[in-house]
């Protein structure tokens, strides 16, 4: 259908549209990645899937560059990184310290670790802020986790060129043999959460602050304010605490859990989706490397007999519209059975990965327009009482 200028008409909007969270309405184009309601999500038109077992650094290099590098370019962008990574300003991590062992939601003090890191090196230039912060993610992380826990700042030195997960893995003093599972489980978290689409909020938060040419550091500590929501990136936390509750891998006793938390109202974790209409691809990809890493393990065996349970419970209500797995069906399990074992860090991966997709979403939007960026964020609101409604 074509409005009278002749511009395809996308979507009709009205008034029923109003306060529902902008949900579905459409607002602009994404080149990272996008969201197909049956496959699930596709970074610059690979299934994620396909992309699960790749080096996270190629990825990284896919969503900024829109195409996978050959192998020269993976070694030059690993080492780019690297060189990045080596000329961190310590200083900021210092921040860290002032805020009590503890306190506070991990992700907080990633926001903050983030804006200090702003505060201690912007340059202004979007990519290379980007890059920058993508390559000191692994020293902030492991800072977090340690200066958090009471451990203060990690006592080995950072060695960037190990890789990102690589480097995180050691920063956190795991250089025995647990720490090649811990990387498997983190690499392949890392891809899978890189990136899922323009409007997930932190995202569209992040792409909105910055559309006000805040700085990259700014917007995207927004955007990891957004993920730390219970209804966003934190459900993966809450994930891992369901499953723990149900204790039981037996089908009968998993199926009268999920009815009796049905009854009681609360949310089914680890299933449903805003915009996925089948099993989401990441789910499965952290089954199969569940089957290889920890198959025998109490929670893997929950989530295998909730992932045959829930589905057909859930479908009995209609108002469901996807009843299926979702990405946080399984992440938290793997996390816990590598040894990852406080569910409140578990939002911080979600958020380390998707600096990477955020970052490069911003940096397209900056470069938008033949350069002049994607104008200032502006959505219309009307004033609540219907006699008074008109254009704001
Ligand atoms: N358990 C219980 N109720 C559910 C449900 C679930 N897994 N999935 C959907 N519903 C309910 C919704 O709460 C909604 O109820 P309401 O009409 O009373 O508000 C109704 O079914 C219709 O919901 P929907 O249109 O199918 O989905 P939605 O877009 O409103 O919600 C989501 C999507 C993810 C919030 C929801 O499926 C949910 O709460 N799932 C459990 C929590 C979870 O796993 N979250 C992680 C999602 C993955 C992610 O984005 N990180």
């Amino acid at each position: 259908m074509s409005d009278e200028n002749g511009k395809e008409v996308l979507f009709e909007i009205t008034s029923d549209h109003l306060d529902t969270g902008l949900r579905g309405i459409p607002v602009g184009t994404c080149r990272t990645s996008f969201v197909k309601a049956k496959k699930g999500v596709h970074y610059c038109g690979y299934p994620v899937g396909d992309l699960a077992d790749m080096d996270p650094e190629d990825i990284v290099f896919l969503l900024f560059e829109k195409r996978l590098p050959n192998r020269q370019e993976s070694q030059d962008f690993r080492a780019e990184l690297a060189q990045r990574a080596s000329r961190l300003p310590t200083g900021a991590l210092r921040v860290l310290e002032s805020l009590t062992p503890g306190s506070g939601h991990p992700m907080d003090w990633l926001s903050i670790g983030i804006q200090a890191l702003g505060v201690a090196e912007t340059t202004g230039d979007v990519r290379a802020d980007g890059l920058n912060l993508i390559a000191r993610m692994p020293e902030l992380m492991a800072s977090i986790f340690r200066i958090r826990g009471g451990r203060g700042l990690p006592e080995v030195a950072s060695e960037p060129v190990l890789g990102l997960v690589e480097n995180f893995v050691h920063l956190l003093g795991k250089d025995n043999a647990d720490a090649d599972e811990m990387i498997r489980v983190l690499r392949v978290f890392f891809v899978l959460h890189m990136d899922h689409g323009g409007g997930n909020l932190s995202t569209f938060t992040g792409k909105a602050v910055a559309s006000g040419w805040a700085s990259l550091y700014a917007s995207m500590a927004s955007a990891m304010n957004a993920l730390s929501g219970p209804l966003h990136g934190r459900a993966n936390q809450s994930c891992l605490e369901f499953v723990q509750r149900i204790g039981t891998s037996d089908p009968q006793e998993v199926e009268s859990f999920v009815r009796k938390e049905l009854a009681a109202k609360r949310p089914i974790y680890g299933f449903g989706h805003a915009v996925l209409r089948a099993e989401d691809p990441r789910a499965a990809a952290q089954f199969k490397l569940g089957e290889e890493i920890c198959p025998d393990d109490e929670n893997f065996q929950v989530i295998k007999t909730l992932r045959e349970v829930a589905p057909r419970v859930l479908a009995e209500n209609p108002k469901i519209t996807n009843p299926n797995a979702n990405v946080d069906i399984a992440s938290g399990t793997l996390l816990n059975a590598v040894g990852f074992h406080k569910p409140e860090y578990y939002t911080t991966f979600f958020g380390w990965s998707r600096v990477t997709g955020i970052a490069a979403q911003i940096l397209d939007e900056r470069n938008a327009r033949g350069g002049r960026g994607t104008p200032i964020y502006r959505p219309k609101y009307y004033a609540a009482d219907p006699t008074i409604r008109r254009l704001d």
